[in-house]
């Protein structure tokens, strides 16, 4: 009797694992992405109440005070029903009045950085988004609102 040897087979089947990664998109004091590796901060004086942060009492702004690699993208996303500005001041800590201009109402081209200073969102009406900022060196950048910067509507960005 002749033996058939039956050699089986077993294929191993090797599955990927998808690893879903935590998202706080939305709630207070988080950083909202955009899908282009662009960070956006929130703009809204009705929902970020003032908060201590090394260069001052700030409002207005969340983060506060975001702290970002250097190349980090950023923009501003207005989302209160009426407008502001996200304009920098300046300085390691808040001037006590406010130093804007009606410059402040004026965008900055797209792709600026925050080293140079004198940069702004320019006028967020309701939703409005800002152009596309760029940490292009180490620094402390200081920036508040035309409009509200007395609220106290102010912010800061850390490049490290
Ligand atoms: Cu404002």
């Amino acid at each position: 009797m002749k033996h058939l040897r039956v050699l089986l087979t077993v294929s191993a089947f090797a599955f990927g694992i998808f690893e879903l990664t935590a998202c706080t998109d939305g709630a207070p004091g988080s950083i909202s992405g955009t899908g282009a590796g662009v960070m956006t901060i929130d703009v809204s004086l009705t929902a970020f109440a003032a908060t201590t942060t090394t260069p001052g009492v700030s409002a207005g702004y969340s983060p506060a005070q975001l702290s970002v690699p250097v190349g980090t993208q950023i923009r501003f996303l207005n989302q209160d029903s009426f407008a502001h500005t996200a304009s920098a001041v300046g300085g390691v800590t808040f001037p006590p009045s406010s130093p804007l201009t009606a410059n402040a109402l004026t965008p900055s081209a797209s792709g600026r950085g925050f080293s140079g200073g004198g940069w702004s969102s320019g006028n967020l009406a309701a939703g409005a988004a800002s152009p596309v900022f760029v940490a292009d060196a180490p620094g402390t950048y200081l920036f508040g609102c035309f409009y509200h910067y007395g609220a106290p509507m102010r912010g800061s960005i850390v490049v490290h």
